[in-house]
């Protein structure tokens, strides 16, 4: 069963169905460059030495990636805003061309990663625009309970789709590269994996507060089944934790103190996704709150998260109560500022 043959399954109107074509064409467009990146020449950052606003700088593969997501999106006619990691602020879709659906979108994310070839992705979360008289603030900056549908596509050792239809479940797709189509291969349900895996990029781990630094130690203890895994690209750390389980996390620590993810982008689709599947999304900076319940106050904000397993979550809550009880006693250890909530 391919992509279209499910969406109509699950009787989704034309324009939603034109919506993912959009996106599943996309994909196929970028996997193309990405398999051809080196061959093509299109390695390493912009002449121009670009940066992103985020502070990112700019590959030439992120410009271009971004350049089909916005074209396949608008061809589409049925989105009236589109944002994405790579432009400054939101596009206003043409009104010849617009639709109904609000696109946030990475076109590549683990562009770090991409030169020397491992696995990258795009992650896109839609919302209904349901009050165009309302300011574009006021339609974007909204939480993630809205969120319809999210998904990312990797392009790894073969190239998957995978989606999250609100209240559907998460479906996963293979690229067929010899039809151009994606096929389903079965749904994705986090609450069967079992592998003990962590995943958190430990060289931050001298700049980490109480919390994140005692939940991160009791996977390393002597007696500790676990492995650590990082690959650096959230797409493939994250497919790997709906797969195989486990938690992914990328934390506040103190150079980086809203972490390095942004919500619209990346945090919000993927806790979607993990939810959806089955899992936990909080933001764990000394709070449990689920990361779809942050409003963010501009479009790039970021946010730190952790996210997976139910069980391995609870783990950081349970550790997060111990630690409010008995507040570490001010020896220096205690670098958390409480009155800090999630800033730019
Ligand atoms: P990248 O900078 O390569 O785009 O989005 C940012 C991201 O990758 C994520 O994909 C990845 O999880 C994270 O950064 C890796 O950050 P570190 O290099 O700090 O580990």
């Amino acid at each position: 069963m391919n992509l279209k043959v499910l969406l109509d399954e699950f009787q989704y109107e034309p324009e939603f169905v034109r919506l993912l074509s959009a996106i599943e064409q996309s994909g196929i467009e970028i996997e193309r460059l990405v398999e051809r990146l080196a061959l093509d020449e299109n390695t390493g950052q912009l002449e121009s030495g670009n940066q992103n606003t985020s502070g990112d700088d700019q590959k030439i593969l992120d410009v271009l990636t971004n350049d089909i997501m916005v074209e396949n999106l608008t061809n589409s006619c049925s989105c009236s805003l589109l944002l994405s990691e790579e432009e400054d602020n939101a596009t206003i879709v043409d009104t010849s061309h617009s639709g109904n659906y609000i696109v946030a979108f990475d076109p590549l994310d683990g562009s770090s990663n991409i030169d020397c070839n491992c696995g990258v992705g795009t992650i896109f979360s839609i919302t209904l625009d349901n009050d165009k008289t309302e300011s574009v603030e006021n339609r974007v900056l909204r939480n993630g309970n809205d969120i319809v549908c999210a998904g990312y596509i990797l392009y790894g050792g073969s190239t998957e789709l995978v989606i999250a239809f609100k209240g559907k479940g998460v479906h996963q797709f293979v690229l067929d590269k010899q039809t151009n189509e994606f096929i389903h291969v079965g749904a994705l349900d986090i609450t069967d994996k079992k592998k003990k895996i962590y995943s958190v990029n430990e060289s931050n781990s001298n700049r980490w507060d109480e919390d994140i630094a005692q939940y991160i130690r009791q996977y390393r203890v002597k007696e500790s089944k676990y492995t650590q895994r990082w690959i650096g690209s959230m797409v493939s750390d994250i497919h790997r934790t709906l797969l195989y389980g486990g938690m992914f996390c990328y934390p506040w620590d103190e150079r980086n103190v809203n972490g390095k993810l942004r919500i619209l982008y990346e945090c919000f689709p993927m806790a979607m996704i993990v939810e959806e599947a089955g899992g936990k999304a909080i933001i764990a900076k000394m709070s449990k709150e689920r990361v779809l319940d942050i409003v963010p106050s501009h479009i790039h904000q970021r946010t730190p998260v952790l996210l997976g397993s139910v069980e391995e979550i609870e783990k950081y809550e349970k550790i997060l109560d111990n630690i409010l009880k008995n507040p570490p006693n001010g020896n220096g250890k205690w670098i958390f500022d409480r009155n800090n909530g999630i800033g730019s």
